[in-house]
């Protein structure tokens, strides 16, 4: 049986082998990703993201085992959770996050969590993403999860690869500045105002109501009264109709509280996404990111193979030297390192 039959029939150590493949970017694992890439497009990705320290995994492991574990005459499903963290793989937080999550979800094989530190060398840490998620979904996996640290663009390009994002604040650390720094409004579909039993809760949810009121102006009256907004008939099917409003939750990630909407909001968002037609245009993005970020990524690897290091440090002192200019330096090295 091939690799891609197998994870089709759910053997976990293949799934495992596979991402590992994947992950160090090896031709078997772009083979079998192949073969399962028609298998992908059912499971609901949502990202988490935020600064370090803000309770991602602590609330990941609740999502996952609310999931699990559902209220009465609500369907259980399968989860898997991919934490990405571009640091070293010794001291990021997603090994501390595993740690809590292994005691609570151990055990359970409708759970798969994936700790991801390596950049394949093609195309970065985004389509690297990509392709471990795609696996999963093929697997068979209802829900996806992807937590990575909000710091930068990178995680941004990993947030989009989401239906649904979360942006998960604390209070007391200057959030409000980093998040619009991130750009990380324009990404979330929840706010998500963490450690609520800390003091200062308060300011963080006002400071971020205050950035939506600026971001969505016409929804300022919707906001001020701190009610959801209501998914919108899709008859008409103007742009304004397919307006979400990110929603701004307060959670104990530690206790648990605040789980349960939170979990609400989830679906809420996910059944405007369908309502709407937005989920088949977000999948449309998102595939297009992903090819546009790997054409740039191979171009560059090609280009790097021509192009000796001798040869681009030449051009670069001739550079820094002001003998040609960058748009000529350019040209030199994409002729083949060639000087004029
Ligand atoms: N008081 C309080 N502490 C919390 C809460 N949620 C998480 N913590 C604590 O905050 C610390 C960081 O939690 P993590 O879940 O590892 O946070 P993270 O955002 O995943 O961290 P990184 O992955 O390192 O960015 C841990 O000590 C948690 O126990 C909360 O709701 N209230
Ligand atoms: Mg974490």
């Amino acid at each position: 049986m091939s690799l891609a039959n197998a994870v089709l029939a759910g053997e976990r150590l293949a799934l495992a082998r596979l991402l590992s493949q994947i992950e160090n970017d090896q031709p078997s694992g772009r083979t079998a990703l192949g073969e399962l890439f028609p298998y992908t497009g059912k499971a609901h990705l949502i990202g988490v993201t935020g600064a370090p320290g803000t309770g991602k995994s602590s609330l990941v492991n609740r999502l996952a085992h609310h999931f699990r574990h559902p209220p009465p005459g609500v369907p259980q499903r399968t989860i898997a959770i991919v934490a990405v963290d571009p640091s070293s793989p010794f001291t990021g937080g997603a090994i501390l996050g595993d740690r809590v999550r292994m005691r609570d979800l151990s055990g359970d094989p409708g759970v798969f969590i994936r700790s991801m530190a390596a950049r394949g060398s093609l195309g970065g840490l985004a389509p690297a993403t990509a392709s471990l998620v795609q696996v999963f979904d093929a697997a068979g996996f209802e829900i996806i999860i992807i937590e990575t640290v909000g710091a930068g663009q990178a995680e941004v390009d990993i947030a989009r690869l989401a239906h649904t994002t979360l942006v998960v604040e604390a209070p007391g650390l200057g959030d409000e500045i980093q998040a619009i720094k991130a750009g990380i409004l324009e990404i979330a579909d929840i706010l998500v105002v963490n450690k609520a039993d800390r003091p200062g809760v308060e300011n963080t949810e006002r400071a971020l109501r205050g950035m939506l009121e600026l971001a969505h102006p016409t929804q300022r009256k919707i906001m001020h009264h701190g009610q959801k907004m209501t998914v919108p008939v899709p008859e008409e099917g103007t742009i304004e109709e397919k307006h979400w409003v990110p929603l701004i939750l307060r959670t104990v990630a530690t206790q648990g509280d605040g789980v349960p909407e939170l979990v609400k909001a989830i679906e809420e968002h996910q059944n405007f996404l369908d309502i709407t037609g937005l989920r088949n245009e977000r999948d449309r993005t998102r595939l297009q990111t992903e090819l546009e970020l790997l054409i740039q990524g191979n171009l560059v690897s090609r280009w790097r193979q021509k192009v000796s290091q001798t040869q681009y440090e030449q051009v670069l002192e001739s550079l820094i030297a002001r003998q040609i200019s960058p748009h000529q330096a350019v040209e030199v090295l994409l002729d083949g390192g060639q000087r004029p």
